[in-house]
């Protein structure tokens, strides 16, 4: 910038410049090519001989992450500096998928890239087609966290990530005959060329041991197992911006001082090495588990270490920047904690251990600041999903933690007594039953008396009792065994003693929110309801967002270009609500020539990896019809595959030329993953990839209908298929989708949705206008009368859904046993939840809807401009609006930039 001659590291090979200073940003190039080959030459992770594309794509992602670190460490110092407030992001899930495009993308380095490439005999496009997805996570709620991240550095809001860096992420799919399998997935293997292990960065985590009271009076956890968490650091570069936030994830090891040198010198090697893989064990894998209950030890290990090491992160960097003044009460002036989902609930109980045991707090300071500092996002309404962890458990795991929980849950109690008094004993139960955190226990033995003595005041009974008559220590010391087995097989007529996570995070945080409208309603009015009548404040609504620059920019390159010529400026990718400018253009014929065309050649793309992936080959000019997203009843494929299959069958009973006026060609594609044990899941799989197989090989059908199963859905196949997508699919039952973010997705590529008045779907619905989505089905206040019918055995279904079923059941799609699947859907017959998803109640309306579709897109102008109007309605759903939000409303942090 200066125009002075630029000062740069010696290339010892080449003699040119190569990328190194921030002086020569940015780099152009030439010299860019040369710190790719720098990076070749010295990358010990690859033999010498030869520069394959994967050794080309190391090169080129360490030569781009010497930028990134520039940046990470100018965007640190200014923090540092500063002493702003920060945010944090805990998540136990971050859906990165590949970050090459994204980071040059972000830097405006793409063209140099692309060059420098071209120069070295690459090209990007292969050489980023070398890394591997960074799966840490399993669907929606993990990248969620990946695109706030990208909002919160392009806004250049103070905030930071933290997860786990687990050695294998969400398993890989292969589809076989017989379904999904599931095959491990290694994602370090060849080395991640953008994290920096920050050996100097860790923290002691320890699990089991006691409590014992000290001579202080004071109560301490003291023994157990102790491991180290050391932090990694994936920078995350904001776009157009030079603030590069930071990802920080744990992993594990044992502490040196740990390893049993006189077992292994007596030859005892394996007992020697346990305590170490004991440790390593915890970052091993990713729980695969989607909205689904975790029940193993391990999972729990992994959300201490979680909260642990990063809280004791936090706290240190807090009291360095304090300066030798630490002024605790101004703790939550320069911290928030976000809990994404009650995964990383445990930071509750910690921050209190840690500032009461460590820093000598009384509870009521330690309780405000806790308060004041953590703040919960709730992402599903399932039953099955909200998080229990079995007392006994816990309790042998983190002694001191669970007594923190008891004193939460009594003083809740009090708090539920001085708002509702005693007088309606009834009441109060049923209050406590709803509320309290821990479940299946009695009263404390000072409230039950209280309560058979409703004439005290319930504080002279409180400050009178003795608090945790039961749990004083806690004697731990044979946890190495693990006894998963013994915990879980509690008696079936007691009742097994549980923490209820969703509820200490209601009761711990200063803010709950929701991730759509309709959901945040449901989280006061059905789930949380007993505590939004006691603390309305509390509760929130932030709708969900995407990040536009790898949703749109980067994923659909062709159609940005077209945006961006008609709206006659690229700021749209910062400020979405630019995007509404096309919306006087939706009728103009020469912008909705070169629309079609940018779908078409994405479509085209599409058609190519299809053929690649399954064998089969897609007509381009066909609509291409598409549901991805996790595999679960309630998100209901199977109302989608049974609608094909009745049209399947209509298509058979006509003659071609009224097949022709009644259907227009489809191809429907299906992708997502289900949890292996989920059996149900993993039949719906089966199914679909049976119907494909069949109507695919039908000489009689030919491109009038395909359907094909794509294998192993990731991010990176979502980058691929949305851009190519016409009409996509979000069709749960209504009221069960938290709110979807691959409907904003599609939304944005001018994909026109089909849906429930369900999660998200009801605001884009609103934006984008009701004559551009396509709706049908039962509304979510509708429901539980629906069930309750369905139970009384009142609901009749409609004769084609009846004919639909009989059609699979007669082996129309081969020979496997389809009486389970069919059979959930039939209720009284004992198989399945009677169809609790109510797929035969919606089944009418959805293939009506169906009809609607083909009719639209018969009349492709119609089509063209309901498209468009898609992509410009969807301007609310960037992350950067959500990120402002929660900025504002729950974080209270300021942007701040480097100059
Ligand atoms: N979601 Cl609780 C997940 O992906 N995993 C989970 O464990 C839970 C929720 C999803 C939810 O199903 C979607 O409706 C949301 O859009 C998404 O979280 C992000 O909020």
């Amino acid at each position: 910038v200066s125009g002075e001659p630029k000062q740069r590291v010696r290339d010892p090979i080449t003699e040119e410049g190569i990328l190194g200073d921030l002086s020569s940003f940015p780099p152009d190039a030439a010299s860019i090519a040369s710190s790719i080959k720098y990076h070749a030459e010295f990358t010990p992770l690859f033999s010498s001989q030869n520069f394959e594309p994967s050794k080309a794509f190391f090169a080129t992602a360490q030569s781009v992450r010497d930028a990134l670190i520039i940046n990470w460490n100018a965007t640190y110092d200014l923090y540092e500096q500063m002493n702003v407030k920060q945010a944090y992001y805990l998540s136990m899930e971050f859906l990165q998928g590949r970050a090459l495009l994204n980071a040059i993308g972000n830097l405006e380095l793409t063209g140099e890239y692309a060059e420098a490439l071209k120069k070295l005999g690459y090209n990007l496009e292969t050489v980023a087609s070398q890394e591997p997805d960074a799966a840490l996570g399993n669907g929606g709620l993990g990248r969620l966290a990946s695109c706030f991240l990208d909002s919160l550095a392009t806004l250049n809001y103070p905030a930071w990530g933290y997860g786990l860096r687990y050695k294998h992420g969400l398993f890989k799919q292969q589809i076989t005959k017989d379904g999904q399998e599931e095959v491990a997935e290694s994602w370090l293997e060849i080395g991640n060329p953008w994290e920096i292990v920050r050996n100097d960065v860790s923290y002691p985590v320890k699990f089991g041991g006691k409590v014992a009271v000290g001579s202080d009076g004071k109560r301490r956890w003291i023994g157990g197992e102790d491991i180290v968490a050391v932090a990694y650091d994936v920078p995350i570069p904001g776009y157009k911006t030079k603030t590069t936030i930071n990802l920080r994830l744990w992993s594990t090891k044992v502490s040196s001082d740990r390893f049993d040198l006189s077992a292994f010198n007596a030859g005892e090697h394996t007992k020697a090495c346990e305590a170490q893989a004991n440790a390593e064990k915890i970052c091993y894998i990713l729980y695969p588990g989607d909205e689904s209950e975790e029940g193993k030890i391990l999972r729990l290990k992994q959300q201490y270490t979680l909260c642990s090491a990063s809280l004791q992160d936090i706290i240190a960097r807090f009291e360095r920047r304090s300066g030798g003044n630490v002024r605790w009460e101004e703790f939550p002036d320069k911290v928030a904690v976000q809990m994404n989902d009650t995964h990383p609930t445990l930071c509750i109980p910690e921050l209190m251990r840690i500032l009461m045991d460590l820093k000598g707090m009384s509870w009521e300071e330690a309780w405000r600041i806790t308060q004041r500092t953590v703040a919960y996002t709730n992402h599903t309404v399932l039953p099955e999903a909200l998080e229990k962890w079995s007392y006994d458990l816990m309790q042998r795991l983190l002694p001191r933690h669970v007594e923190i929980i008891e004193m939460i849950d009594e003083q809740l109690i009090e708090d539920i007594i001085s708002e509702y008094g005693t007088s309606n004993p009834e009441m109060l139960e049923k209050k406590f039953a709803a509320m309290r955190i821990l479940e299946n226990f009695d009263l404390p033995a000072s409230i039950a008396d209280l309560l058979a003595k409703p004439e005290q005041r319930p504080v002279d009974v409180i400050e009178n009792a003795e608090a945790n008559d039961e749990a004083t220590v806690t004697d731990n010391d044979e946890l190495e065994g693990e006894g998963t087995q013994t915990v879980y097989q509690e008696s079936a007529s007691i009742p097994p003693k549980m923490v209820r996570m969703a509820n200490l995070c209601v009761v711990g945080g200063h803010a709950v929110n929701g991730v759509a409208e309709i959901h945040s309603e449901i989280v006061k009015n059905e789930v949380f309801n007993d505590f939004f009548q006691l603390w309305p404040e509390k509760f929130q609504n932030k709708t969900n967002g995407v990040t536009p620059r790898r949703w749109i920019r980067f994923c659909n390159p062709d159609l940005s270009v077209v945006i961006t010529k008609w709206i006659g400026t690229e700021d749209w990718v910062l400020k979405t609500e630019k995007l509404a400018e096309l919306r006087k253009f939706a009728d103009n014929e020469d912008l909705q020539i070169e629309w079609r065309a940018a779908k078409r050649s994405n479509k085209i793309k599409v058609a190519k990896f299809l053929k690649e992936k399954t064998g089969y080959s897609v007509n381009p000019d066909a609509m291409f019809d598409i549901q991805v997203k996790r595999i679960h009843e309630y998100k209901r494929q199977l109302l989608n595959i049974l609608g094909i299959v009745y049209r399947y069958k209509k298509m058979k009973e006509m003659a071609v030329a009224e097949r022709k006026a009644k259907f227009v060609p489809r191809v429907c594609i299906f992708g997502g993953k289900a949890f292996a044990t989920y059996v149900q899941a993993k039949r719906i799989v089966k199914f679909i990839t049976d119907v494909g197989a069949t109507i695919n090989h039908d000489p009689d059908i030919g491109d009038f209908l395909k359907v094909v199963f794509v294998p192993d859905y990731n991010v990176s196949v979502a980058e691929l298929l949305i851009p190519a997508s016409e009409l996509s699919q979000h069709i749960s039952t209504a009221g069960m989708e938290a709110s979807g973010t691959s409907n904003m997705k599609f939304s944005m590529n001018g994909c026109i949705l089909i849906g429930t008045l369900d999660g998200a779907n009801v605001e884009i619905r609103q934006e984008v206008g009701d004559e551009n989505f396509f709706l049908f089905g039962a509304q979510a206040h509708e429901i539980a009368a629906l069930r309750k019918e369905r139970a009384a055995g009142k609901f009749v279904p409609d004769e084609r859904f009846e004919e639909v079923k009989e059609f699979v059941k007669s082996g129309a799609f081969g020979p496997y046993n389809y009486d389970k699947l069919m059979g959930s859907l039939e209720g009284d017959e004992g198989f399945g939840r009677a169809d609790y998803f109510l797929v035969g109640k919606d089944f009418p309306s959805y293939i009506e809807c169906q009809e609607t579709v083909d009719d639209a897109y018969r009349d492709q102008r119609r089509w063209t401009k309901m498209s468009i109007l898609n992509t410009t309605g969807s301007y609310k759903f960037s992350s950067d609006r959500t990120i402002h939000e929660y900025a504002k409303d729950i974080w209270n942090i300021q942007p701040l930039q480097l100059h």
